[in-house]
């Protein structure tokens, strides 16, 4: 080996990210639906014990500013999946069940980077991104779908537990359809014959609190219209477990020697919270606590797995959740009455579908047993940046133009870097995080968050110092024209045209 050559291999070692070039370990992203950053006992909480959960806290990379794109499940899901910022595409709302593919076949993604890379890759679980095109025959196979947006395998449940339809859909097919018994999905008209909630509500088992009037399925009210496809209707009771079975089963197929992208999305603890029976009762906060519970469980025998596999060594764990915590979700399921026992934004304001932290602050620790060492960092980090960051690890380039940044050294506790500023979106409207600061835009529109505590109408830029008092109960815009002014230019630049400081929004419902 000559001398010059001899250096720049030195150099190359002495690169953090280049530390295990060449390596391709498997990769499990596992995303909680609605989880909160104060849910987690890692975090502090001391009301619902989290001990799986926590173990990938206390052996891994444990990130108290990890953030998702969005404060709602469709948009953030769709900014893991393509590195994109969501509010770039104007149908990145919360979906219908029956709402098309979202994502392009055309469109690069996080699956698709690692299909490219030589991995076998599977999306199991929560999915509420869409599927097929125009009217969907929910008889016939569905095309396109996640299948062709970079996953070999499929298993999901289309939109949420809460909207039809209640079944799984694996690779494009309804699973377990009985064609004897087609399967009908109208968003609009309820079908003839069909109960519904207002027109049955002897048939109901927990009753709604605001939206779910729709079809009564499992004597669960719904959003949404379906009839037949009885064979095929999941069990809440069981969903976990069945999920579970799905994700392990996948597993035993990849070929030895393949390594695997696994996407696993847990329906918990979003609404409605019907937990497994070992789970019921279990916690002190009632259903929430108790499915809070069950996601716990499910990250356990999730390792046990790998365990018992002999590949836990070869696999990173990334656990996080889509967006914050919210109580009353549409059923009146006592949540809300739990606020002074379990606080499940862990002092932060806001919510689900709120611009404040617990909006998008979510759970996320990176596990990779033996070779991330634990630590613990404040750094920004984003769900958006998964697909640029494994991208750089596996050595795949990604297109230009993506927002996803490269922070695999952050992410496998090389560095504090993170990424330096990160616009978040919140029920149509957005916001900037930029190192210690959260400004929020002006903004004329109703109040939505159930806390209350989100801001209605604002007629300045509002600034808060997250490092000084993480509640954000103090603007202090006021005091700092200069700042907001900087970080004013900074976000008018990160979003281009696609803020509008009148925008209206969107209804929740
Ligand atoms: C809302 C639903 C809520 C939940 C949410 C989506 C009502 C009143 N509210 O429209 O229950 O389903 O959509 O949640 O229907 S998410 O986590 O998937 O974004
Ligand atoms: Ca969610």
């Amino acid at each position: 080996m000559n001398k010059k050559k001899f250096s720049i291999a030195a150099s190359l070692v002495a690169v953090p990210l280049l530390a295990f070039p060449a390596e391709k370990p498997n990769v499990i992203i596992i995303i909680a639906d609605d989880l909160g950053w104060g849910d987690v006992s890692a975090y502090g909480n001391a009301t619902v014990s989290t001990p799986n959960i926590d173990y990938l806290a206390q052996h891994g990379g444990c990130f108290t500013n990890g953030h998702s794109s969005s404060a709602t499940s469709t948009p953030s899901r769709y900014g893991l999946m393509t590195g994109m910022y969501p509010w770039r595409n104007d149908d990145a709302k919360i979906l219908p069940g029956d709402a098309p593919l979202l994502v392009s076949p055309s469109q690069f993604t996080i699956g698709k980077m690692f299909g490219h890379a030589g991995y076998s890759t599977a999306a199991i679980g929560k999915w509420h991104l869409g599927m097929g095109e125009g009217k969907i025959d929910w008889n016939k196979e569905i095309t396109p779908r996640g299948n062709d947006i970079g996953f070999d395998y499929t298993y999901l449940i289309a939109a949420t537990v809460d909207r039809v339809p209640t079944v799984y859909v694996e690779n494009g097919r309804v699973a377990n359809l009985d064609p004897n018994d087609p399967i009908y999905v109208d968003y609009e008209h309820p079908f003839k014959g069909e109960p519904t909630a207002l027109s049955n509500p002897e048939l109901l088992e927990m009753r709604w609190s605001h939206g779910h009037q729709n079809a009564v399925i499992n004597g669960i009210p719904r959003i949404g219209y379906m009839k037949g496809g009885k064979s095929a209707i999941w069990n809440e009771r069981t969903m976990a477990a069945d999920i579970l079975a799905k994700v392990k089963g996948y597993i035993d197929t990849v070929p030895a020697g393949k390594p695997f992208f696994l996407y696993y999305g847990l329906h918990e603890p979003h609404v409605p919270r019907v937990p497994a029976w070992e789970f019921e009762g279990k916690s002190s906060t009632g259903p929430r606590g108790d499915v809070v519970l069950e996601t716990d469980w499910c990250v356990g025998e999730m390792l046990k797995y790998l365990r018992e596999k002999g590949i836990e060594e070869n696999t990173i764990v990334i656990f996080t959740s889509d967006n914050g915590p919210v109580l009353d979700d549409g059923y009146a399921d006592g949540a809300r009455g739990t606020r002074s026992i379990h606080d499940p934004n862990g002092g932060l304001r806001g919510g689900k579908y709120s611009l404040f932290e617990a909006g998008t602050r979510v759970p996320f620790f990176v596990y990779w047993k033996g070779r991330v060492a634990h630590f613990t960092t404040d750094a920004l980090v984003s769900q958006q940046d998964l697909l640029a960051s494994f991208a750089s690890l596996v050595g795949e380039d990604v297109p230009a133009g993506l927002d996803s940044e490269n922070i695999i050294g952050t992410l496998l506790g090389n560095d504090e870097k993170g990424r330096k500023s990160y616009v978040v979106e919140a029920s149509g409207r957005l916001a900037y995080r930029s190192g210690r600061y959260a400004l929020i835009p002006p903004y004329s529109g109703p109040v939505t968050n159930e806390t209350g505590n989100e801001l209605g109408t604002v007629d300045h830029y509002a600034l808060f110092d997250l490092a000084a008092e993480p509640a954000q109960l103090t603007d202090i815009s006021a005091s700092n024209p200069g700042l907001v002014k900087k970080l004013k230019a900074e976000f008018l630049e990160a979003v281009g045209g696609h803020y509008n400081p009148g925008q209206k929004q969107e209804a929740l419902q």
